[in-house]
């Protein structure tokens, strides 16, 4: 089903599910050669959200701010090939809200254990503001936050489940949204954590 949460944001529900065990192997293998990490925030705080990514970009932060870097600061190393599906996936459900063109550069791939959260924060780090952002949900459940163009106004409380996709762009796209903390359980897919993929164009 579709569900339209702005004008130009939509959920997908279940549209990465037949994918859902590929990505995942696909996701260890990236895993494998750029290991999760806790970037450091520019006041110099641990992220409790665990990070990696692929692509010839990927979104990087420590004490020097937010960008989009082509190595890995772990290892120095270029970050792990986009897989094919992952931009398959993107640009398809990019399609379905009605970005025809969208070609991601850079996913970023996080991991919330239980009692993780994401503060609410606006996405603008990206060059091109105008490209969407394409988003998938896979493992335990979360509650995510959809807020207004100002931190202030009041969030809408959305939950994401295994499989779903969601896409924002457009005048959505710089939308305040965050993660509520995630409930302890197991996912048979994933274990005791949720993994979200956010495949974005970046320049
Ligand atoms: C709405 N991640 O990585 S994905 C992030 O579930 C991030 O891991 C969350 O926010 C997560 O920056 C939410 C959904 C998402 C991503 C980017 C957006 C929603 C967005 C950009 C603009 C508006
Ligand atoms: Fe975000």
């Amino acid at each position: 089903s579709t569900l339209a949460l702005g004008m130009q944001a939509v959920l997908l529900r279940g549209f990465a599910l037949a994918q859902a065990p590929q990505l995942l192997e696909e996701v260890r293998q990236v895993v494998r050669q750029a290991p999760w990490r806790h970037m450091q925030t520019p006041g110099g705080k641990a992220m409790s959200v665990a990070t990696t990514g692929c692509g010839p970009l990927s979104w990087v932060s420590d004490r020097r701010g937010y960008r989009y870097a082509a190595l890995d600061p772990l290892t120095g190393k270029p970050w792990p090939a986009l897989p094919a599906d992952f931009a398959q996936l993107a640009h398809a459900a990019a399609q379905e809200a009605g970005f025809a063109a969208f070609v991601p550069d850079a996913c970023l791939i996080n991991r919330y254990a239980p009692g993780t959260r994401l503060s609410l924060h606006q996405d603008r780090d990206e060059q091109d503001l105008a490209a969407p952002i394409v988003s998938i949900s896979l493992g335990l459940p979360a509650t995510f936050l959809w807020g207004g163009a100002t931190r202030g106004e009041r969030a809408l409380r959305v939950p994401l489940r295994h499989g779903d996709a969601v896409v924002w762009g457009g005048v959505d796209r710089l939308r305040f949204h965050g993660v509520l903390p995630v409930a302890p359980g197991q996912h048979p897919a994933t274990g005791e954590c949720r993994i979200n993929l956010t495949l974005r164009k970046a320049t």
